[in-house]
């Protein structure tokens, strides 16, 4: 034994925590604040990891591991699972083989982050557990728990953690000197159990009812929800994060600390509230637990007070129970905003110069290229979901807007995660419009991970490169140029060309991203 302590985030936690228990085989998306789980996950000894296209494409290629008899580790941002959701809520249905995680990093606050969803509400949807832990020793605690459970109950598991977990560090103890567990098995695919097709869906949708039962046994004795026992004028129920904010507010309440979040175990929620004068509930984003809380007739206070809009913290508990005085003071200097610019060398620059002077309508995506919405470029106007430009510019034209005012950006990564399809939809449906994929040959936003059209993996092996032009000529796209956006003299002519054909027309303005040199 060779035990060290470390400090870690949380997701290099769940990293290793996840190859210690024996997890091989890891696929995922890059998102913040999710992507450096997987690149901690990729350099351990003798593990298979990938970038894989999209979230979906992660998912399922780990649900194919797992049915191959490998447990398998998956990560995505919050928004990530959307994108995922399809195939999730029917391998609750199916169940797995080896254990299979789903890591989901939630972004209170919107940090990085299009939107402030909370995941917990998507174990509930699809009857699978969700387990949360509140700090990177915990995170590296119950990931393993997770891989057990995700066995035992013949389920893929949401491993829900939010940008605090994910990105603060803490000790985390750990022995790198151990050989994981193992946990091989054999592929095993009995065609009733895998074949959704109503006659077996049927029976399975039966199957998980039933799981879901036990499920609801096992959290009222699972380790991972537990109850503090201190004064008894007021407990609180918390989870995740929220939990070590509670501990710091109010050190002398009674608290209940789920950690399993689906099912939520009712009996110890009303042992504990029998327990109590006045119950709260502390949660980030949605009254997930406090609308449970309430169905079961119990008395509580939460989303009147904790606020329901971005991340909480110290403080803000502070503001919310005792008031603006109980504030801890702030510095008196206010410094002054610096909003994200595009770097300096950035080939993205040279397209928004050319749109906004062209006083382009356009439909944007998500990326660093996001940045062309702000001054001085100004050229950009929509920005939803990834990989939705496309689609979005499309429809503009299809409803009336002149064609050769519209255009459409995406970033190379977010063209192969999801635009490739707008693409073919618009060539099938005789659609009309421009788009500009701004290609700086890497996910820049998130790292400079590498992607499908980057020739390099996660691990560092040399990888065939898929061409994009190739691509869009193979999908029918008939009008389709490659041009380097800090050539102004030939951006700026062309892109008024190009605005001008009629049909489906690409651009690509390829610029290796300056930070890669
Ligand atoms: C569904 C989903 N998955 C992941 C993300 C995180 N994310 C934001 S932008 C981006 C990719 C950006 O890469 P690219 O399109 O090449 O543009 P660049 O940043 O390089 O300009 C990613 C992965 C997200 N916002 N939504």
């Amino acid at each position: 034994m060779a035990v060290e302590k470390r400090l870690l985030s949380g997701d290099e936690a769940i990293a290793l925590g996840a190859w210690e228990a024996g997890a091989v085989c890891g696929f995922g998306y890059p998102g913040t604040p999710s992507t450096e789980i997987l690149e901690a996950f990729a350099v351990l000894k003798g593990v298979y990891a990938e970038w894989s296209i999209n979230e979906k494409v992660a998912l399922e290629a780990a649900t194919g591991a797992s049915l191959g008899g490998a447990r398998a580790l998956v990560t995505m941002k919050h928004v990530g699972l959307n994108v995922a959701l399809d195939a999730f809520v029917t391998l609750a249905y199916t169940g797995i083989n080896s254990g299979l995680v789903v890591a989901v990093a939630d972004d209170p606050g919107m940090h990085s982050s299009q939107n402030e969803q909370d995941s917990r509400y998507m174990g509930k949807l699809s009857y699978a557990p969700v387990i949360e832990p509140a700090s990177p020793a915990e995170a590296r605690e119950f990931i393993k728990k997770a891989y057990d459970l995700s066995e035992e109950f013949d389920l893929p598991v949401l491993f829900r953690i939010t940008t605090r977990v994910a990105h603060s560090r803490g000790s985390v103890e750990f022995d790198m000197s151990i050989t994981p567990e193992q946990h091989k098995k054999t592929l095993n695919v009995p065609w009733d159990k895998y074949v959704m097709m109503p006659l077996n869906a049927k029976k399975r949708r039966i199957v998980l009812v039933d799981k879901y039962e036990k499920l609801k046994k096992l959290a009222e004795t699972t380790e991972l929800n537990r109850i503090e026992m201190a004064q008894t004028d007021t407990g609180i129920i918390t989870s995740g994060v929220a939990y070590e904010y509670v501990k710091e507010v109010f050190p002398e309440k009674s608290v209940l600390k789920l950690g399993l979040l689906n099912p939520l175990p009712e009996g110890k929620i009303r042992e504990f509230a029998s327990k109590v004068k006045k119950l709260y509930i502390v949660e980030e984003l949605e009254p997930y637990i406090e609308e449970f809380v309430k169905s079961l007739g119990i008395a509580c206070v939460g989303k009147e007070k904790v606020p329901l809009i971005d991340e909480l913290s110290p403080d803000v508990l502070r503001e919310a129970f005792f008031g603006a005085r109980e504030k801890k003071k702030k510095s008196e200097v206010t410094p002054p905003g610096r909003p994200p610019q595009l770097c300096a060398d950035c080939g993205h620059r040279g397209v928004f110069k050319v749109l906004n002077e062209l006083k382009v309508t356009v439909a944007g995506d998500i990326g660093c290229y996001t940045l062309g919405a702000l001054q001085p470029f100004s050229a950009m106007h929509t920005c939803i979901d990834m990989g939705g430009s496309i689609n979005h510019a499309y429809g503009m034209v299809k409803a009336g807007a002149d064609s050769s005012a519209v255009a459409a950006v995406i970033g190379d990564s977010t063209f192969m995660h999801s635009g490739i399809t707008g693409i073919a939809n618009a060539v099938y449906n005789n659609g009309d419009m421009l788009t500009i994929i701004l290609d700086n040959r890497t996910t820049a936003m998130t790292g400079r991970q590498p992607h499908a059209a980057a020739g390099k993996t996660l691990q560092g092996i040399e990888a065939y490169n898929i061409d994009i032009p190739e691509l869009l000529g193979a999908l029918g796209v008939k009008n389709v140029a490659v041009v380097d956006p800090f050539e102004y003299r030939v951006l700026k002519p062309l892109v008024e060309e190009y605005l001008k054909i009629k049909g489906v027309r690409v651009i690509i303005a390829r610029r290796e991203c300056a930070l890669l040199k």
